[in-house]
């Protein structure tokens, strides 16, 4: 029988060495394809943290992978042989080699399958797109899942993979009696906690050179490029999760939403940029976390909300991204238009909770998800911007940015540009909410307590102005009656002084 060489493609984002393309391959006689290419560094402006992070966490990737017996083929980004996009490199590479047939694991956004099943029609070997099952939730079973509901909520998908994947099971019921203990974990956080925070790394050399490159090539990018310390091997990945697991996951669920000003990471894992390239898996790792509640070292509602956003969130948005797409990207329920305001590139605005959030994102390529959902997004949506617009910048500012998970989490649930697919209300809060669970106003030069004048929060007018203004597609919902009757309440003159205050703040900052 004559024996298949294969080309086996790994993308950026899959430093898996289980990884269903390489299971399905031989190190004896297939080849393995990375490259670092021009189109996949630009099709948003990356944060240059991510771009570094992942350009090192690909070479490292390689190094592990010869050491495992493969034949890597490795295209650095100055290669002069290097095509610049992944297609490229892969004709490139059918050329050279003359292999029977490319094999790479489904990629992780749409408009690089499209790519991959074009090259399938012209390329003069098969194209073997396998399934990525390092998600709990294959793509047809989701699609299964969906099938008929008139709601696709988060929370019955999630008892479903609890009890697919029987973690935090007590026989068929939920450990403690109750699924969720998000009620539990909405606690404001102060300064006296004892925060630890990520664990970081030296840059070795392969960084170092990295670093260079990204330093001198791609100078028009978002972002501070140094310090870097972020993992960039399974081994240093594995390290940053018993960082967590030791010093953060106690007090997770109690202060999950909690924001201050000088603490960017509180109790939060920082783990999604390496659990999504691969250098971690999802699974094991909620095996882990799990274990550390049934030893009596972590209480039930930080496992339980850890595990949540693993086995519900992170697989029921890439359910949904592929559910939906193409179309999803176009969603715009609203019809907002507004550009992105230019202090979410620069920081430049007096209003301190954005100013601290959009700073740290800078700096640090992260922000955890209520500073993304109840600050940056919540004004955006607020102020009228284009969601488009928004699922831009997150895409390229966060280090842990991919379209299956960014997209979802962007456009539906932030900017409930979808309707309500995802959430059955908008993520919209005025100043009181912000107030009450960070430490950003005592440094504002807005009043979080004033409504309306120059002196008052934007948030409080610009909180009414978007309910007044989205009336016609917001007041039948069910969950906003009380925030229309209290609109209902406030007299002619109050309604008139908010949407001024909205319109003079909007014409000059967005
Ligand atoms: P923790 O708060 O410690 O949570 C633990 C883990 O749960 C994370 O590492 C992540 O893997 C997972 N998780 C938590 N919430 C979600 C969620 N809503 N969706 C998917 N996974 C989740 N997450 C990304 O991984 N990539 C993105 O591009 C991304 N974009 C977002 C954009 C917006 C507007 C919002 C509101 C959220 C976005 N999220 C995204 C979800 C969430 O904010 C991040 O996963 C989280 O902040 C990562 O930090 P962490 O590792 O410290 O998470
Ligand atoms: C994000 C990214 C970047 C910045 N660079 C590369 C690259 O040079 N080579 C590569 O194979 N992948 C890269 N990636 C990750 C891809 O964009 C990612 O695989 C797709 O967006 C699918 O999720
Ligand atoms: Fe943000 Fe308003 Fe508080 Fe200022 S007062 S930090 S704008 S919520």
């Amino acid at each position: 029988m004559k024996t298949v060489k294969s080309l086996v493609v790994i993308l950026g984002d899959q430093l898996s060495p289980m990884i269903s393309s390489l299971n399905a391959a031989d190190p004896a006689q297939d080849v393995v394809l990375m490259s670092e290419v021009v189109d996949e560094a630009t099709y948003v402006p990356h944060h240059k943290k991510k771009i570094a992070f992942l350009f090192s966490a690909m070479r490292h990737f390689a190094e592990e992978l010869r050491e495992a017996g493969w034949s890597v083929n490795y295209f650095k980004f100055d290669d002069p042989k290097n095509s610049g996009s992944l297609v490229g490199e892969i004709e490139r590479a059918v050329k050279n080699h003359g292999c029977d047939r490319v094999l790479v694991t489904e990629p992780g956004e749409w408009r690089l399958r499209r790519n991959f099943e074009e090259l399938a029609n012209r390329l003069s070997v098969p194209v073997t797109i396998l399934d990525d099952d390092r998600f709990l939730c294959s793509r047809s079973e989701f699609a299964g899942w969906a099938h008929g509901r008139k709601q696709l909520r988060m929370e019955y998908f999630y008892r479903d993979m609890r009890r697919k994947t029987g973690l935090l099971m007590d026989g068929d019921k939920p450990e403690g009696g109750k699924w969720n203990f998000d009620a539990e974990n909405r606690k404001p956080a102060g300064k006296d906690l004892d925060f630890v925070g990520p664990k970081r790394f030296e840059p070795d050399a392969i960084t170092e050179d990295v670093l260079a490159l990204v330093s001198d090539r791609f100078t028009d990018h978002f972002g501070t490029l140094e310090p870097f310390w972020f993992a960039v091997t399974r081994r240093e990945a594995e390290a940053a999760l018993q960082q967590f697991i030791d010093s953060g996951l106690p007090s997770f669920g109690d202060y999950q939403d909690a924001m201050l000003k000088d603490e960017q990471f509180l109790f939060h894992a920082v783990l999604s940029l390496y659990i999504n390239a691969g250098l971690l898996d999802p699974l094991t790792v909620c095996r882990l976390i799990e274990e550390e509640y049934r030893k009596g070292r972590v209480p039930l509602n930080s496992a339980e909300g850890f595990i949540r956003q693993i086995i519900g969130w992170r697989e029921y948005v890439r359910g949904i991204y592929w559910l939906k797409m193409p179309d999803y990207v176009d969603q715009n329920f609203f019809g907002n238009s507004k550009q992105l305001p230019a202090f979410y590139w620069s920081a430049d605005t007096d209003m301190a909770c954005l100013r601290a959030c959009i700073e740290q994102t800078r700096d640090e390529a992260y922000a955890h998800h209520i500073q993304r959902l109840m600050v940056t997004g919540n004004f955006a949506m607020l102020a009228g911007v284009d969601p488009k617009a928004v699922h831009e910048w997150y895409l390229a500012v966060y280090a842990d940015a991919y379209e299956w998970v960014e997209l979802p989490n962007t456009l539906g649930m932030s900017q409930f540009a979808d309707g309500g697919l995802l959430s059955s209300k908008p993520y919209a809060a005025s100043g009181n909410y912000i107030n009450k669970m960070s430490d950003y106003c005592s440094s504002c030069r807005y009043k979080v307590k004033e409504k309306e004048g120059p002196e008052a929060c934007p948030f409080n007018y610009l909180y009414w102005d978007f309910m007044a203004r989205n009336r016609e597609h917001l007041g039948d919902n069910p969950r906003l009656g009380p925030v229309y009757r209290t609109w209902d309440r406030m007299s002619g003159e109050r309604k008139k002084a908010v949407r001024e205050d909205a319109a003079r703040f909007l014409s000059r900052e967005v």
